[in-house]
């Protein structure tokens, strides 16, 4: 049997589709997670010197979507053929603008810049959110961004949504995108997700600037 060790920060953020995927697989991991005070201290240990990193059988994987499509190929997340991962690629590539421009509103690993945190929320989210949603009408899709199951890609945008909501302050920040909202619950109804969801941990906070 492997053994997986996920390295995160006591958050959410990036590491939680990852979590999330083991979650539905119904695989065990083990969880090690860096205190945001220890981090400078800590982050020597990893490939890339960022986290989500993933302990697979002793060896060290940096990248959470990178480990996150390797974790959809061994659980069955990533499509039956590889048209539909690359569908699924899509929307997570999409997905990514979200933590990419996510990037762009902290002061270290905790500080949220208020000002800039306002403008995402206002100016880039609603554009990326109405792309994904139009993804939702492509033909490949159905219940979910590709087919009827649950795949990576609706992991990672379950994980980034969760992110965007703690920024609006707990907010639904779906409310004017129905197609999304409508998945985001669906993913979240899945009694393996419900349970984990009933049970995580709260997620961090951040301070403003
Ligand atoms: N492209 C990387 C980005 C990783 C990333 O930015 N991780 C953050 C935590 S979510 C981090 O390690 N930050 C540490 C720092 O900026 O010093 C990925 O997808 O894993």
């Amino acid at each position: 049997m492997v053994k997986y060790v996920l390295h995160y920060l006591k958050a959410n953020g990036r590491g939680e589709s990852i979590r999330l995927a083991f979650v539905l697989a119904g695989v065990d991991f083990e969880e090690v997670n860096v205190e945001f005070s220890e981090w400078e201290k800590t982050r020597d240990r990893f490939p890339t010197r960022f986290v989500p990193v993933l302990e697979v059988d002793g060896k060290m994987l940096s990248q959470s979507k990178a480990i996150l499509r390797y974790l959809a190929q061994e659980f069955g997340l990533y499509g039956k053929t590889n048209l539909e991962a690359a569908f699924i690629d899509q929307a997570i590539d999409m997905v990514e603008d979200i933590w990419a421009a996510a990037n762009r509103i902290f002061d270290g690993l905790d500080v949220v810049l208020k000002a800039k945190a306002e403008l995402f929320l206002r100016e880039i989210i609603p554009s990326i959110y109405a792309s994904l949603e139009r993804l939702l009408a492509l033909e490949v899709a159905g219940d979910f961004f590709v087919g009827n199951s649950i795949t990576a890609a609706d992991l990672f945008f379950f994980g980034a949504v969760d992110f965007v909501n703690v920024l609006s302050r707990g907010a639904n920040s779906l409310e004017k995108f129905p197609k999304l909202d409508a998945l985001r619950r669906r993913i979240a109804a899945n009694p393996r997700i419900a349970a984990r969801l009933a049970t995580r941990p709260p997620e961090a906070s951040f301070t403003e600037k």
